[in-house]
């Protein structure tokens, strides 16, 4: 989520209905080649929340689908019914207190698991899953969105919580995943977790970490296992003190683990960087070549989450913290543990919403595509103090072959979503298929999905699939072809 939070306003009022549209109503044409589910994750607050520091982090999770097929459009909505979910709502008020910390919850459901699955939808195996980093990930009917329950692979998958982020590889089909706090809150316990096309897992390493910190996302290479660690740290005794679970340690040395895929837990190299390193939240691609491994991502040198307060429980600016997209080349040979930074784009303020065309992660790739505050962009007057209009307004796609930056801008009364890039066909060119996202429209106050040409932005939105009501706000969204998920 780019923008901040009100449990009160706006499109981060809680939705409050699951929907079911035939045949959603399309202004211009959707191609005939884009035949697949879009998943959108939200997170959408069913009760006010106990706390008012609380983060939107900690908010219900709902999932959307959007199934696309001879041009037209079938939509489905539904909260993911979590222990957590059904709890709250027989009281019909919330119980679970501060993210992350049950101590502050009410007795009544401490020992009930706080899952919100409000974060990431992946589809492997055929499976739905919607994830969300504290817990195991949520199986949903990838179908009709009927929640059945926390998956744990057949029993394999031990961890206690399991990465939002994991990687699909597309040359082996494979899903790798990490845990951290990985034996209970606090834990300083690291997991790996390789699985195969189907879902099995095939292999588990285990670590200690040098620092318990907040570790959003990971990078794949067709070798390697890159986990960057964050200054957002944790301990017991803030939870005992009844604080939310993460404070920012602006003197926090921030780490690299690197792990070979074919290898095992003791060949972990952890990489050491500086405190300008601090905040990897989203990862863009990364690859192994020779003894080198390239790694792309949107960095920032403090903490831009709203939310967290300091240790010493003072707020930063975040905007003094905006991202930029750097390049980090470790040399696994080099006898030292640092590695080079290249700031890319001239330094241009990203946020930490890319995507790219994912067959091209873990190879050499040329294009990706991120949602963006262009404040160059027209506002209309009457949206002018309205955060999510102003700051996230557009997508830009980066060529990295060239430096070229071309931009998709959705109106003067509209907020955008993380977009997703589908193919054009399975062996299409990199790059060259269609972006598809989520549009708030402030203006209606309901919301709209756009389908963007991926080669060709000047030409603007080819189909806006227009919703008769708002959306949820988005975390984080799939494309499942329909290949990969028939239907
Ligand atoms: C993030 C988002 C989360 C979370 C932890 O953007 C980190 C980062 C939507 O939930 O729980
Ligand atoms: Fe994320």
């Amino acid at each position: 989520m780019a923008v901040n939070f009100k449990h009160d306003g706006g499109f981060f009022a809680p939705m409050r209905f699951e929907a079911q549209i035939e045949d959603c109503e399309v202004e211009g044409e959707i191609p005939a080649d884009i035949r697949g589910t879009f998943y959108r994750s939200a997170a959408d607050r069913r009760f006010p929340p106990l706390f008012a520091n609380d983060t939107p982090y900690n908010s219900d999770g709902a999932i959307d689908m959007f199934r696309i097929y001879d041009g037209n459009v079938d939509f489905r909505s539904r909260y993911v019914r979590t222990a957590r979910y059904d709890a709250e709502r027989k009281a019909h008020k919330a119980l679970f207190g501060l993210y992350r910390n049950p101590l502050t919850s009410d007795p009544s459901v401490r020992n009930v698991s706080h899952n919100t699955a409000n974060t990431t939808p992946i589809v492997h195996g055929g499976r739905l899953f919607c994830m969300k980093e504290e817990s195991p990930p949520t199986a949903v009917n990838p179908h009709t969105l009927e929640t059945i329950g926390e998956w744990d692979f057949d029993g394999a998958m031990k961890a206690t919580s399991f990465t939002a982020h994991p990687k699909q590889d597309p040359v082996t089909g494979e899903m790798i995943a990490f845990a951290y706090e990985a034996k209970g809150l606090c834990s300083d316990d690291l997991a790996v977790f390789i699985f195969d096309r189907e879902g099995k897992l095939t292999k588990e390493m285990w670590f200690k970490t040098p620092i318990v910190s907040m570790m959003h996302d990971m990078v794949i290479t067709d070798k390697h296992i890159i986990l960057p660690t964050t200054a957002m740290v944790t301990s017991k005794e803030r939870l005992d003190r009844g604080e939310l679970h993460w404070a920012y340690d602006e003197d926090a040395p921030t780490y690299v683990a690197i792990i070979p895929r074919d290898g095992d837990a003791s060949d972990i190299r952890w990489f050491k960087g500086s405190t300008d390193q601090h905040m990897v939240v989203h990862t863009t691609n990364a690859r192994t070549e020779g003894n080198k491994i390239i790694m792309d991502a949107p960095v920032a040198g403090g903490n831009f989450h709203p939310y967290f307060p300091k240790l010493d429980g003072s707020f930063s600016d975040p905007a003094d913290y905006v991202p930029t997209l750097r390049r980090w080349t470790f040399d696994l040979e080099a006898d030292n543990d640092t590695w080079e930074e290249e700031i890319l784009f001239d330094g241009i303020k990203v946020t930490t919403f890319v995507r790219m065309d994912d067959r091209y992660l873990t190879k050499p790739f040329r294009y990706s595509f991120m949602l963006m505050n262009d404040p160059s962009l027209p506002v209309a007057e009457a949206f002018a103090d309205t955060l999510a209009v102003r700051v996230s307004n557009a997508i830009y796609r980066f060529d990295h072959d060239t430096g070229k930056i071309d931009k998709f801008y959705a109106g003067d009364s509209h907020g955008m979503s993380e977009p997703q890039f589908i193919p054009r066909s399975a062996n299409a060119p990199e790059g060259d298929g269609y972006i598809i996202a989520a549009v708030n429209n402030f203006r209606e106050m309901k919301s709209e999905v756009v389908i963007v040409d991926a080669m060709d932005f000047a030409a603007g939105a080819i189909a806006r699939i227009k919703m008769p009501f708002r959306l949820h706000m988005q975390v984080h969204g799939y494309w499942a072809s329909a290949e990969h998920l028939p239907f």
